[in-house]
């Protein structure tokens, strides 16, 4: 179904208009033809495509579009909590709130916005959100559109002169893959992880790269700045590159949890893979008027191009 003509800032390359819900959504588009799009509900990402109008992100065809609950897709936002190990809902609450557009964040750094469509979104709490997690923040959420076609989302959270709190954080990132079996992720190999499909105890990853046979819960911990995701099939490598993030969160239900899952095909674990810069082992912990700054960029990159091309560590 259309959406309403969308109304298109021409100097910044930015559309915002309604989703089926009537909620906003913002557009963003470099001259090449790359595109983005972020939804008010959550702040979440719904779409990243290359400027050959390829989508390089997952969503389900079962997605439920109905807020609160976050589309099963996209990039949505975990905070103030990642996973169901503390007194909120899953994921915490920021993906299934209504956000704000910032006309007037404070200024990041020149190369933060030269060159790039971007949208600057804001949520602070509500009433509601206060009485169940009781800490004044102010989270400034910056998407960004590069001319390279590149994706990069800065998340800056504040404590508002409230008392200290700490919170963990993950962009959920949904990747697009051609074959869950055909893809490997270079970078984290060696590196410690916790196990989510047992109590989260702690084992050491193998020295080769990670590859997909089955389920897959795991938070890396410790892990480089710069990791790589190859799709063999589509000669395709994502590169995630990260600042302020520790851990990487891989997950990929594989098939028995997919069945189970009401908003996830059957069998589209075959075409999604999770890989999510996050700050989850060691909480990020705010003293009042103190920010936390967490950034992930999104590239995507013949692949030729391996992982011993990757930026230097
Ligand atoms: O590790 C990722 C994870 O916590 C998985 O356990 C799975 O629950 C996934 O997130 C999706 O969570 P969601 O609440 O979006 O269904």
């Amino acid at each position: 179904m259309g959406h309403p003509a969308a109304v298109w800032d021409t100097r910044a390359a930015i559309a915002v208009s309604k989703d089926w819900n009537g909620i906003d959504q913002v557009m963003l588009r470099n001259p090449q033809g790359a595109s983005a799009k972020v939804s008010l509900h959550g702040g979440q990402v719904t779409s990243w495509r290359n400027d050959r109008g390829e989508e390089l992100l997952f969503t389900s065809s079962k997605a439920i579009f109905k807020p609160p609950k976050a589309m099963r897709g996209g990039i949505p936002i975990c905070f103030p909590q990642f996973g169901n190990c503390g007194s909120l809902e899953q994921h915490g609450f920021a993906r299934n709130k209504l956000w704000t557009i910032d006309e007037d964040p404070p200024p990041l750094h020149s190369n933060d916005s030269h060159g790039k469509s971007f949208i600057d979104l804001l949520l602070k709490p509500s009433e509601e959100d206060l009485k169940c997690w009781p800490h004044s923040f102010e989270f400034r959420l910056r998407v960004s559109l590069a001319a390279d076609g590149n994706l990069t989302m800065i998340s800056r959270i504040r404590n508002i002169n409230g008392k200290p709190f700490s919170f963990s954080f993950a962009y959920h990132t949904y990747l697009s893959v051609s074959d869950i079996s055909e893809v490997r992720i270079e970078g984290l190999e060696t590196l410690d992880f916790l196990d989510n499909l047992g109590q989260r105890e702690r084992f050491t990853e193998q020295g080769d790269a990670i590859t997909f046979e089955s389920e897959v819960d795991r938070v890396y911990l410790g892990t480089p700045n710069c990791i790589a995701v190859l799709d063999h099939e589509r000669k395709r490598t994502y590169v995630i590159r990260k600042d302020g993030l520790p851990d990487v969160v891989v997950w990929n239900p594989w098939e028995k949890k997919s069945k189970s899952m009401v908003d996830l095909g059957d069998e589209e674990y075959k075409q999604m893979l999770c890989v999510d810069g996050a700050a989850i082992e060691k909480p990020i912990a705010l003293k009042p008027g103190e920010e936390w700054t967490g950034r992930v960029q999104l590239a995507v990159v013949p692949s030729s191009f391996c992982s011993e091309d990757l930026d230097p560590q």
